[in-house]
Order: C-alpha cells, then sequence, then structure tokens
C-alpha cells in the first residue's frame, strides 16, 4: 500500500489519541500494539468489505476451508509484512523512540490449535490471500486456547489460555448480523411433502445462535483480503425464558468454550461432537445463503461454491449440506447428493488408528437426530451402489456405520470427490494400506498435497539476520518469489559467505541463549551443537529416542571426561495432552535428566539440556533460527508429513531424520549429503507388523549400551522419577516398545557421532546448512495451495 512514513506517524498518533487519549511518549506497549492493529484494521477495511461483494458479483468459485483448529500465532508483523509496511512502521517507531519489539510483545499467541494441524489451517489462509484465491476459513472462536504449560517439579502443569482477554481479539470483528441458527438434540419427525421429499418437524431442540467473528486475511502485497470467521455461541433471544440459571447459561456457553487439546488420539466426547456441528450448520448455511443471491439454481451449486474438511472434524458437513438442500430448499436426494460430492474434499493428516474419529451411533443420533437419518440414508445408497461390484469384505470396510459406529473417514469419502495425503509416503501408505480399500473402488478420487509452510514468517521475520545476509547476496527478490533462494547455490564454495551465515547462526544462538538465561536460569555456550525438538509430545514422535541418546552421552563423558566431542546443547519444546499419561512421564524425565547434567560439573558444559516451557508458535520463531541440528526422528510410516521439519532447512539447520512424511522430500530436495537420515524405513517397520518378530527384550539383554541406558530409568542415577522411570522401563522392555526405539538406537547413535563429526569441519557444515536454504523454497505453503486451488477446488487463482 501507499503510504510515507510521516503520514503512518501522524496516523498512528491520531490513533492511539482516539482509542487511548495518550500521547506516544506516555502510552504503554500494549496500548501502542492495539492501537497499531487498529490503523491495521482502518487501513484494509475497504479492499475486506468489497471483497465478499466483489466474489458475489462477479461468480467467482470460492472455496471454503473448514478446520476445527486455527493456529495463526502473533499476527501484527505478518500483517505489516503483506502490507508492504514493516520496514515503514519500524523505522518510523525509531524517530518516535519507540521499541518496535516491544509492541510486538505485547501481542498474545492466537493458539486455536494444537499443533502442525492448525498451524498449516492458518499458512493456508494466508497462501489462499497471497495467491489471491477466494478462500475463506471457517473455524470456531474458543474463548480458551491451547492450555498454558508450565513446568513444576519437572511435571507438566496445564493452565488456561484465556487469550481474549476481557476485550476479545483485536484482529477480529463481530458481525451480529449475519448470526444464523443451529439446531440440536430434541426429536426429528418427518412427514412426506407431496413432492418426493419429507418436511422435518422439530420436537423441542435445542436452539443456538451462531455469531461469526471475522479476521482478514491479508495477502502478500497484492492487495487481496480474504477473511476467517469463527462461530461464537449465544442463546438466541427466543429462547431466553429456557435459561434462567448461570448454570443452565453455562451449558450453551461452554460449547465454544475450549480447545480440546488432545492431538494424535481420538476421545468420544459429547461436546466435541456440537462443536462439529455448530461449526459446520453455521458456516454451511451461511455459504448456502450467500450462493442464493447470485440467483442461481442450487443444483448448479457446485459451480461457485468449493467446501474443504479439514481433517475428519468437519466431515458433518456432508450430511449436513444434504441437510441444507434438501429440508430448507426442496432439492431432491439425487440433486443434492451430485452437488454435494462435487463441493466436499478432505485431507487426511494421519494413519494412527488410535487417532481415527469414530462417534458412537447412540450419543450421535440423540445429539444430531436429523443428521443420524441422513447419515443412514447415505449409509445404505452406497452400500446398494457398490455392493455386486466389490468383494462383501470392501464393503463392510469402507461403509460409514459399522459396529454402531459413525466412521467419520468414510462418511468423507464416499461424500467427496477428493481425499488427499500430506507428503508423498503418507499419500502412498492411505493407498497402499490405511484406505486401500476404499482405493479400490475410487482410484480417481486420491491425490498428494505435500504441506508446506508460510516461508515468509520462518525467513524474513523470524529471522531478519538471515534475510539481510540473503539480500546482500541475491538482492531482495528472493522476499516475493522463493524459488530465487536456489540462487545462494552459487556461494556454496565461497568460504567468506560461508563464515558469514555461521556467525549469523551464532547471534541467533545467543539470543535463544539470553532468553534461556533469563528464563530458566541455565547458561548455554554458542559454540555448542544447539540440537534441537520441538513438536507435541508423543510416542510415535519418539522424544525418548533423543532421551535415550542423551542418557549414553552422559555415560561415555562420565566414563571419559576427557572425551573429545563438541560441546552438545539438547533442547526439547513440547506439550502433552493432558491425558496422556506416558507423554507427560517422557516430560518429567526429560526435566529430571536436564537437572543431573547441568548441575554436574564434570561433564565440563560438554552437555546441556534445556525444556523450554509452553512451546508454541512465538517461541518457535526464536528456537528455530538458533538451530543447528533438527530432530524429525519418528517411527518411519508414522509422521503424516511434519511441516516444522521445512521451517528448520530453511533456517540452516541439518535435519536429522528417519524416512518418514515430508523428511523423505527435504531428502530429495537438498541430496543425501545434506541431510542426516537413520533408521529403520517404513518397509521394515511393517515387516516387523507382519512377522510379529520384534523382540525389545532381546536387544536390551543382548546390547551392553542399550542395557546400560534402558536401566538408567529405573536404577536411581535419574533423581525424582521411580515411578514415571518404571514406567518408561515397562514401555520399552516389558510392552516391547511400540515404536521401535530400541530397534533405531544404534543406527541414532552413529548418525549423532557423524553430526559431531562433520561439524567439527566448520565449512562443510556451513555447506549443508547453505545448501538447505537454498532449497527450502519448494515447501512453501503458496505452491501447495495453488494446487489445491487448481486440482481440488478448480479455483482461480493469480
Ligand atoms: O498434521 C499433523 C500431523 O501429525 C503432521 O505430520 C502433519 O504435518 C500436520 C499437518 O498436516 N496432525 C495434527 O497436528 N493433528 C492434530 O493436531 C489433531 C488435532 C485434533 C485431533 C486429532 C489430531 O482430534
Amino acid at each position: 500500500m501507499e503510504l510515507t512514513k510521516e503520514q503512518f506517524i501522524r496516523d498512528f498518533k491520531d490513533q492511539l489519541h482516539r482509542d487511548f487519549i495518550v500521547k506516544i511518549n506516555e502510552s504503554t506497549d500494549e496500548e501502542r500494539f492495539l492501537a497499531l492493529a487498529h490503523l491495521i484494521k482502518k487501513y484494509i477495511s475497504t479492499p475486506w468489505l468489497e471483497r465478499r461483494h466483489d466474489l458475489i458479483e462477479e461468480d467467482v468459485k470460492t472455496a471454503y476451508y473448514f478446520s476445527i483448529e486455527f493456529l495463526p500465532g502473533r499476527m501484527l508483523e505478518t500483517n505489516l509484512l503483506n502490507l508492504g509496511i514493516l520496514d515503514l512502521v519500524e523505522d518510523a517507531f525509531k524517530d518516535v523512540d519507540v521499541d518496535f519489539s516491544d509492541v510486538v510483545n505485547a501481542e498474545k499467541d492466537m493458539a486455536l490449535g494444537n499443533g502442525g494441524l492448525g498451524r498449516l489451517a492458518a499458512a493456508f489462509m494466508d497462501s489462499l490471500a497471497t495467491i489471491g484465491a477466494p478462500g475463506f476459513g471457517n473455524g470456531i472462536r474458543y474463548k480458551y486456547g491451547l492450555f498454558k504449560q508450565k513446568i513444576v517439579d519437572g511435571y507438566q502443569i496445564e493452565l488456561p489460555d484465556a487469550w481474549l482477554g476481557t476485550d476479545g481479539n483485536v484482529w477480529e470483528t463481530k458481525k451480529p448480523h449475519s448470526a444464523v441458527e443451529v439446531k440440536i438434540y430434541g426429536k426429528v419427525y418427518l412427514y412426506p411433502n407431496g413432492e418426493g421429499n419429507f418436511e422435518p418437524f422439530y420436537e423441542d431442540p435445542t436452539i443456538l445462535r451462531a455469531v461469526p467473528y471475522d479476521i482478514a486475511q491479508i495477502g502478500f502485497q497484492n492487495g487481496v483480503v480474504n477473511n476467517l470467521r469463527l462461530w461464537d455461541v449465544e442463546i438466541p433471544e427466543s429462547e431466553e425464558d429456557k435459561y434462567r440459571t448461570i448454570e443452565d447459561r453455562r451449558k450453551i456457553e461452554d460449547i465454544t468454550n475450549i480447545l480440546y487439546p488432545d492431538d494424535s488420539s481420538y476421545e468420544g466426547k459429547s461436546l466435541r461432537l456440537v462443536q462439529e456441528y455448530f461449526m459446520v450448520s453455521a458456516g454451511l448455511q451461511t455459504i448456502i445463503k450467500n450462493y442464493l443471491k447470485t440467483g442461481k439454481d442450487l443444483k448448479d451449486i457446485h459451480e461457485l461454491v468449493a467446501v474443504h474438511i479439514n481433517d475428519t472434524h468437519p466431515a458433518l458437513a456432508v450430511p449436513e449440506f444434504m441437510r441444507i438442500l434438501m429440508d430448507d430448499h426442496g432439492v431432491v436426494w439425487e440433486d443434492a447428493w451430485n452437488s454435494t460430492v462435487k463441493v466436499m474434499s478432505y485431507t487426511n493428516h494421519t494413519i494412527l488408528a488410535e487417532a481415527l474419529e469414530k462417534w458412537d451411533c447412540n450419543l450421535f443420533k440423540e445429539i444430531l437426530p436429523r443428521i443420524y437419518q441422513i447419515v443412514n440414508e447415505i449409509d445404505s445408497r452406497y452400500v446398494e451402489e457398490v455392493s455386486g461390484k466389490f468383494p462383501g469384505k470392501i464393503i463392510e470396510n469402507t461403509r460409514i456405520i459399522r459396529n454402531e459406529k459413525i466412521h467419520m473417514a468414510n462418511l468423507s469419502i464416499i461424500g467427496g470427490h477428493s481425499v488427499n495425503g500430506v507428503a508423498k509416503l503418507h499419500t502412498d501408505l492411505l493407498i497402499s494400506d490405511v484406505l486401500n480399500d476404499f482405493y479400490q473402488i475410487y482410484p480417481e478420487k486420491f491425490n498428494n498435497k505435500t504441506n508446506g509452510i508460510i516461508v515468509r514468517r520462518w525467513s524474513q521475520i523470524s529471522n531478519p539476520l538471515m534475510s539481510a545476509e540473503i539480500d546482500k547476496l541475491i538482492g531482495k527478490e528472493w522476499r516475493s518469489d522463493i524459488h530465487q533462494l536456489k540462487n545462494l547455490e552459487k556461494f556454496i564454495t565461497d568460504e567468506k559467505v560461508l563464515n558469514e551465515f555461521y556467525e549469523v547462526k551464532k547471534e541467533n544462538k545467543k539470543k535463544l541463549a539470553a532468553y534461556v538465561k533469563e528464563t530458566q536460569g541455565i547458561e548455554l555456550n554458542p559454540d555448542a551443537i544447539f540440537d534441537v525438538q520441538v513438536k507435541r509430545l508423543h510416542a510415535y514422535k519418539r522424544q525418548l529416542l533423543n532421551l535415550l541418546h542423551i542418557i549414553k552421552l552422559y555415560w561415555d563423558i562420565k566414563d571419559n571426561l576427557d572425551i573429545d566431542m563438541v560441546p552438545r546443547v539438547f533442547i526439547f519444546g513440547a506439550k502433552a495432552a493432558p491425558g496422556y499419561r506416558f507423554a507427560k512421564s517422557v516430560i518429567k524425565l526429560i526435566n529430571e535428566v536436564a537437572n543431573l547434567v547441568n548441575n554436574d560439573e564434570s561433564l565440563q558444559d560438554k552437555l546441556k539440556v534445556v525444556f523450554l516451557p509452553n512451546y508454541n508458535v512465538t517461541l518457535a520463531e526464536l528456537i528455530i533460527p538458533a538451530s543447528d541440528v533438527s530432530e524429525q526422528i519418528s517411527t518411519a510410516g508414522k509422521e503424516a508429513s511434519g511441516t516444522s521439519n521445512m521451517k528448520f532447512m530453511m533456517n540452516g539447520a541439518i535435519t536429522l531424520a528417519t524416512l518418514d512424511g515430508a523428511n523423505i522430500e527435504i531428502k530429495d530436495a537438498v541430496g543425501d549429503d545434506n541431510i542426516v537420515i537413520f533408521g529403520m524405513n517404513t518397509d521394515e517397520v511393517y515387516d516387523h507388523y507382519e512377522k510379529h518378530d520384534y523382540n525389545a527384550r532381546k536387544l536390551f539383554e543382548e546390547n551392553p549400551t542399550i542395557n546400560r541406558v534402558v536401566k538408567t530409568f529405573i536404577d536411581g542415577t535419574i533423581p525424582n522419577s521411580q515411578s514415571e522411570g518404571q514406567e518408561i522401563y515397562d514401555a520399552l522392555i516389558r510392552h516391547n516398545d511400540e515404536y521401535f526405539l530400541l530397534e533405531d538406537f544404534e543406527s541414532y547413535v552413529n548418525a549423532q557421532k557423524y553430526i559431531n563429526d562433520i561439524y567439527q569441519d566448520k565449512i562443510r557444515w556451513s555447506q549443508m546448512a547453505l545448501n538447505n536454504i537454498a532449497n527450502s523454497g519448494r515447501f512453501s505453503a503458496d505452491d501447495t495451495i495453488r494446487l489445491y486451488a487448481e486440482e481440488i477446488w478448480n479455483i482461480k487463482h493469480n
């Protein structure tokens, strides 16, 4: 946008004056942040308003991305960058003597997501606007985001994340005039309406008012402003009489209160089902209402509307779309179904069986009586359609209702035209294994869309030093055309350049070290290798394998205090689902090992372990630029894609990885010499499953290193962790090590030795790092979303 620094300073002072009746020098950072955010909203209000009208008027097909999670983190810098005024504002703040970073730090993270899935949804919002595609988000305005993690005596404590404060979120705009009603519970009777359809009669339903809050999604320097719409629940005025007590009201208000903190596991809580339906129903009603404003026939709605189901949580979009078309608008089943399948598409994010969503029929029927009828009908028509054409077993495995459960993935696949995995390997496994039965029936629906990241956030915003260095070498164009990073390869033998990148990394490490010192009181040596694993805590992600190696190093140093090794700092960040016992025990042990190691002076700082509490997007922005080693060590076949792996490579960390998820594509991008791979591949893992021949106890008994390391959990070496240590020992030895840590251990240790060796060759290491940066452009979410736009949604983009 066109704006001079002087004009901005005037606007900003005016805004502060109007909002808070203060002068700039007496304002607080929080007031400055709020005023700046209000000013941004003012700057974009016109394109934001016009976008919706334009799309309706111009008959442009629009994609609606439904997700139960959106995890944008902070939005100030991204918004300024995308508006093209980040540098100008920073500069202006210097002129008026305000520390810009203090203003940035006044913003709370918007953390309406658990991890990768929610972050990806937020990234796609940015990318959709950036490629100028008509794409809107639909989600829930949780009053509490993902819990805040505190560590007390090594244990995770969960605190509520009251991110809205008392005044709400500064980026949102409440739109009461767009509220709609959503019905749940009660009984439904169907009466034939004489035109081949049924008229439902609802007896005693609970009626909810869904009120949207809109958040602008600003495209990167292109004038486009899309919308993310989050729904909040209220009691409709007409229903006020029913909710006299606070307790009654709370039952309703609770619906949008909390984000479920479980990732990669499924829990059939009724409130969650209500959340899913609430969001889907409110969103779809609005979409259809807007479509009707074009004056077009509903049976052609698929020509202007695409609905995306991000994981199965919004899968009720399929029957709800049917319901609205049939019950509210009299479309006959066949036409409604024809449109629904063309409108819907679905992304799968996991192959873990325990994460696949299935709802108990009785619960489902009670909460969503009409939707239950429709799902039943979809199921029986499906069975009818495929029977005789496919073996009975395949039909049984793919139908929606089985064993009194509603299988949400099956509903999403049958009710849509596209199902995609999130990395090549992941899609291959869906096709060959998890969803193979569906693949036999609908091969044409399957496709891959490897995840991506917002490259601007993970370079320009989070790593300004590296970005300035890149500018110096290849000019600034890479900031708007990320593939130009490839030009950095020219400098791969330029020692001066390599040294400069090394120094940039060191500066970032010092910054992180200062934070660690301030918050944890632990002193870190910036010449040590910063070896980082940050992600949700889950057994399949194998933080415990990392810890086993740390314990091995501990014993190696204790055995030989003169050991020749590059000092190593292991950094962890991870939240555990509150009910996930094993994960919590791993956190406890990481913290107790940290205590043991960090306080043992005989180790001479060769080894440090840091657990950084409350890992979130903002902390990632500090940690990732400061990392030398990126730990991506999941059991092969288990991590659908991973996305932090891409962020690390973009920041010049070397990936230490199994052949899992997008790690494989990172390897393809950087070449075998610029990544460190270890461990079993997927075939080897599957081989163990088939042969049932894995024997962890044998490895434990026969391999002296493994034996010593594993025994450390139960022999009292690690203080204050007797029961958790026993639990981990049991998981590994008595329960046969479900994720094959012990089998991969030696290979992992060797890979770590290799890292220690090459790090000592500063030039070689820096070459690897530079190669990673140069080849990270291929993981831009802008490119990923272009493929969604072209191959799944059929929507236009620039
Ligand atoms: O989605 C993650 C995958 O584990 C990761 O490999 C992938 O890169 C990422 C984006 O595609 N999955 C999640 O983050 N899943 C969840 O957060 C989740 C949340 C609620 C659930 C289930 C899973 O009920």
